[in-house]
């Protein structure tokens, strides 16, 4: 299932409306707030216009998903619901090449990637859930694993509709409703995917999309009625969540930010480790929580290295995100682009070395060109905090040990990246890092069957396998071990 169509190139693909409503109870509907635009980042213009859901309006969303759960879909076999989860995903595959094309448009992000990994991926998490859904008494998760009831589920702007299939595939399946606000500035594919749920004939509230900014989000993480929260997006966001749930009795996961080492030894297959280093950091403009933004590169080998990461990057095309032959597109938004300057800033102001290929930026949109820092020490700023953009912090190390310390050496631990030609070196360095995924000789490689979160302030819970379908699910009460058929 993961093979796809041939490229798609142009938005003539597309069919949108100039204004989409909120998706509740099976439809469109008005929302009460103040309309926004979304834009292409490429160039600014407007794609269409969207509502803000209001306090009200994440009440109607919950008031459909909690009655959705209570009347259809806790009391469905997972058998059912499993063929529910079966055709959204082949819904996913037949309208892939729109899909991509829409996400490229509203996220800026390269067609290729949202063609040959994103949208892939989005119908892998769905394929992959429906097959949990009719196994789950017997999966180890418990005698007769409950459903939590409720979902509220808000999601970033990074990877829009893989986001929304991270959450929404295994709560489905694991038999909760939904409520879910993606990213103010990427809501157009949710969209589309609610009129997937429509094509699919999925009940009506057992999905519910609800647009608008933070406040939205902040509405429903707080509603009463929801059981259930998962976050994924930046760390103070994360931190204001928990705290606002503490106490609250609702179950969280938290997928938060990170700041990962990619660590090449100097036995590693160099050209291999130049190529796992650029997709690590470029991929998605560097948009990534698990972006290999630290490359630590062993000091023997240092000079050789960055001479020919610099080669490479000088091939790198950036440009228009609808074209297939682009590696870099555009930054998502104003805000970010904001941030990316202001850290990198930062990154000469203290001392390191900055430098990029030559790159003509296009005049409108929003743009950044690849950039890689050396000469960066542990205490930078840029090798502290999450830049979130096409930005390489390059740090050196001599021996296994020092690698170890100062990969560990941040808030975050989401993930790590070990390029070696030893598998006993790999095994035992990998053993020691504080990191939810450790990749060997790869990067940014995902699956929906491999569990995905962090440590420390990158969050807690896990996402994938079977341990995402446990973040959705309460033991059954002790002493019940039958289920009655329900009518
Ligand atoms: O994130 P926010 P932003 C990091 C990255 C980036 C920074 C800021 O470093 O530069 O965060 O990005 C919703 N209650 N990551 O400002 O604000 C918001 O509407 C409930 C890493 O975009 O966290 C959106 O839907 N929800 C990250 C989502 O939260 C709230 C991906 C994420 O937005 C809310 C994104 C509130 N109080 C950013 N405030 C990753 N881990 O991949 C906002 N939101």
């Amino acid at each position: 299932f993961l093979e796809y169509a041939p490229a798609p190139e142009s938005t003539a693909i597309l069919n949108l409306k100039n204004e989409y409503g909120l998706f509740i109870d099976g439809e469109f509907v008005e929302g009460s707030g103040t309309p926004f635009a979304t834009i292409s980042p490429a160039d600014e213009h407007v794609i269409a216009t969207m509502q803000s859901a209001t306090d009200a309006d994440v009440d109607r969303a919950v008031a459909a998903a909690r009655t959705a759960y209570e009347r259809v879909w806790s009391r469905m076999s997972g058998s059912d619901r499993g063929k529910y989860l079966f055709r959204i995903a082949r819904l996913i595959q037949e309208r892939a090449r729109e899909l991509a094309v829409a996400e490229s448009l509203d996220n800026g992000k390269p067609i290729k990637e949202s063609r040959d990994v994103d949208v892939p991926l989005v119908a892998a998490w769905f394929f992959y859930y429906a097959g949990w859904a009719d196994k789950l008494d017997y999966a180890g998760l418990g005698p007769n694993p409950r459903a939590l009831g409720v979902a509220g589920q808000v999601i970033p702007w990074n990877f829009p509709l893989l986001m929304l299939s991270w959450k929404i595939a295994p709560a489905l399946a694991a038999g909760n409703t939904v409520v879910l606000k993606p990213a103010e500035t990427t809501s157009l594919t949710a969209l589309l995917f609610a009129e997937i749920v429509q094509q699919a004939g999925l009940p009506n509230g057992v999905v519910n999309i609800i647009t608008g900014a933070g406040s939205t989000g902040q509405a429903l993480v707080r509603h009463p009625d929801v059981n259930k929260i998962a976050f994924t997006g930046s760390t103070a966001v994360g931190r204001e969540i928990a705290k606002s749930v503490a106490g609250t009795g609702k179950k969280v996961t938290l997928e938060l930010g990170g700041k990962a080492a990619n660590i090449v030894f100097d036995d590693a297959p160099i050209d291999q480790a130049i190529e796992g280093v650029v997709n690590g950091i470029f991929f998605n403009q560097g948009h990534v929580c698990c972006a290999g933004s630290r490359l630590l590169v062993q000091e023997s080998i240092h000079d050789e290295f960055i001479d020919r990461l610099k080669s490479r990057l000088s091939t790198l095309r950036l440009g228009d995100p609808l074209d297939k032959n682009t590696d870099i597109g555009a930054i998502n938004s104003a805000e970010q682009l904001e941030r990316i300057r202001t850290l990198s800033a930062a990154g000469e102001a203290e001392g390191a070395t900055r430098w990029s290929p030559e790159c003509e930026l296009p005049s409108q949109g929003y743009w950044f060109a690849p950039t890689i820092f050396t000469g960066v020490s542990t205490s930078h700023r840029i090798a502290r905090e999450e830049i979130f953009g096409p930005v390489l912090s390059v740090l050196s190390f001599r021996t296994p040990d020092e690698a170890i310390a100062k990969a560990n050496n941040t808030p975050y631990g989401l993930s790590a990246g070990i390029w070696s030609d030893k598998g006993s070196r790999i095994l035992a360095v990998a053993d020691r890092l504080r990191a939810g995924v450790v990749w060997a000789n790869t990067f940014n490689r995902f699956d929906p069957a491999s569990p995905f979160g962090g440590y420390k302030e990158s969050g807690y819970g896990r996402e994938g396998g079977r341990h995402g379908l446990g973040a959705y699910l309460a033991p059954a009460a002790s002493g019940r071990a039958v289920t009655a058929a329900s009518d």
